[in-house]
């Protein structure tokens, strides 16, 4: 869910070429208030993924633990 009040594309690490965990890609860009399910991510491992539009911002980075 965005809750930011502005746009935000959510895409896998690494930028640009969003390969490590493509099924996060399909989140894509969310508008204020918006929310997108991942593909399914069927293997247990850690990715990570940021805002395409701000990849630098630390603050727009994560990761999502598939256990
Ligand atoms: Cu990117």
């Amino acid at each position: 869910m965005n809750n930011n009040g502005r746009e935000h594309n959510v895409s896998s690490d690494p930028h640009p070429n969003h390969t490590d965990c493509p099924p996060i890609n399909a989140v894509g860009n969310l508008s204020n208030g918006q929310s997108r399910l991942t593909n399914s991510l069927p293997t247990a491992r850690s990715c990570g993924f940021h805002d395409h539009d701000d990849p630098d911002n630390a603050n727009l980075r994560g990761r999502i633990t598939i256990q």
